[in-house]
């Protein structure tokens, strides 16, 4: 039920950049035709109608995109790399592994056709045809394709329920869905017997809904104490709650107020949902002596309560059919005629320019445009040497390699090139 899967999506390559020159009869040396290489496709999560769980993520760990194609003579541009697509339920959360480790939220597809980029392919490389200038008419360099992105990606299903059944540990919330339902949750005398939601289906005449017991709630649960936040989570998309709370314990209005104290915290929308305050254990001959004094209690905190017995199943089905009327003043409510739009998540863009810093005696130079750069010829010999130092300027390299201090005979390194100022 508690669908959590992690996977890899590695976005394609982008291809590389030729360096060519055109080869006509009687033009021994025609002007550079290297082309362009193609994108490499990008890894694309897509909310779809038609799945409904997660389970064929778990069969397979790495999902690849297509690489772009590279360039080549005669001007032709590589193939862009074909996007991955992958489906999911609508319903997914979809966050990814950061460096430090830890996840970050990227996207919620609650709508189907929802979409996020989760890698972004890498850009294809320029063919020599992008490095001639009035000086030089024979590049003899090009750019590499840029590497795809690669994520660890997190996909979680939230729980889909009408109504949450929430409240204290032990107060009987698996007993309730136990007499209400066909569900057969595990039912035991001491706190968070139940650790992950368990749904349930509730008939009311000839309707249905869904039905699903939130494990436990303590005080400081939405810290991450307890069973902690990943429950709240899957509260948020029940459209009603029951609350239950224990006719025995010392104070059923105070456990009450607590727990919806500990839904504010986590999210207001959370406390704002309709909720239906049930108290439970009405067997119990102490529970028997005092429903006056619990009634009241209720109504001065402003609260209209139903009792209920979930071992014996006297007031359950009560408790059902009113739920079932709030869940349809719940729908009438929304059934206005709101649409949610289609969202396409996007990650931010990268930041570009050179960078420079120093690594013992050698200038190295991040410059993602540069790095990228090679040469079909050695890099020592004079006309890719000369061309590396035209496009260094170009590219604001110089400039930043001089701030930083570099001077004549100093190595400077930058992806695979490495020379000497
Ligand atoms: N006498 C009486 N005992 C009940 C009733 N409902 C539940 N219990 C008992 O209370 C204890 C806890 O019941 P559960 O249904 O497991 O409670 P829970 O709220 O699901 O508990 P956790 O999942 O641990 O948070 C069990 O020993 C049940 O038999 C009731 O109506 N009357
Ligand atoms: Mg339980």
């Amino acid at each position: 039920m508690f669908d959590r899967t992690e996977i890899v999506v590695k976005a394609g390559d982008g291809g590389d950049g030729a360096v060519s020159f055109r080869h006509e009869k009687f033009v021994p040396f025609g002007g550079p035709d290297g082309g362009d290489g193609g994108n490499g496709g990008d890894g694309v999560i897509v909310a779809d109608s038609g799945v409904t769980n997660l389970r064929i993520f778990k069969q397979k760990r790495l999902y690849r995109a297509v690489d772009g194609k590279d360039g080549k003579g005669n001007r032709r541009h590589g193939k862009k790399g074909e996007d991955l697509i992958l489906k999911v339920p609508a319903g997914t959360v979809v966050s990814y592994k950061t460096q430090i480790g830890g996840d970050a939220y990227m996207a919620d597809l609650e709508q189907p056709g929802q979409q996020v980029v989760v890698a972004r392919g890498g850009k294809g490389g320029l063919g020599n045809t992008h490095f001639t200038s009035s000086t030089n008419q024979a590049p003899q360099i090009a750019q590499k394709g840029e590497v795809g992105e690669e994520h660890s990606i997190i996909l979680e299903l939230k729980l889909i329920a009408d109504v949450g059944i929430i409240g204290y540990p032990n107060v009987g919330k698996s007993t309730l869905l136990a007499a209400a339902s066909a569900a057969k949750p595990k039912i035991a005398s001491y706190p968070f017997t139940t650790r992950e939601p368990i749904l349930g289906v509730a008939e009311v005449g000839r309707r249905s809904f869904v039905l699903a017991e939130i494990p436990g709630l303590i005080d400081g649960a939405h810290l991450g104490r307890g069973l902690g936040h990943d429950f709240l989570r899957h509260i948020v998309r029940t459209k009603t709650l029951i609350h239950l709370v224990d006719g025995s314990s010392a104070s059923p209005v105070e456990d009450m107020i607590r727990v919806n104290a500990e839904l504010n915290l986590f999210d207001s929308a959370l406390a704002q949902k309709p909720q239906l305050v049930v108290v439970n254990k009405i067997d119990l001959p102490q529970v028997q002596a005092r429903l006056d004094e619990i009634k009241d209690a209720f109504s001065s905190a402003g609260t209209t309560t139903l009792f209920i017995s979930a071992a014996t199943g006297e007031g359950v089905s009560e408790v059902m059919a009113e739920t079932m009327k709030l869940l349809q003043s719940v729908h009438a409510e929304a059934g206005a005629g709101k649409k949610i739009p289609k969202k396409v998540f996007r990650p931010q863009p990268k930041g570009v320019g050179p960078s420079v810093h120093k690594e013992g005696d050698t200038f190295v130079v991040v410059a993602p445009e540069l790095g990228r750069i090679f040469a079909r010829t050695d890099i020592t010999g004079p006309g890719a040497r000369w061309q590396l130092e035209s496009l260094l300027q170009r590219l604001g390299v110089s400039k930043a390699l001089e701030k930083a201090g570099v001077k004549p005979g100093d190595r400077v390194r930058c992806g695979n090139l490495e020379w000497e100022w």
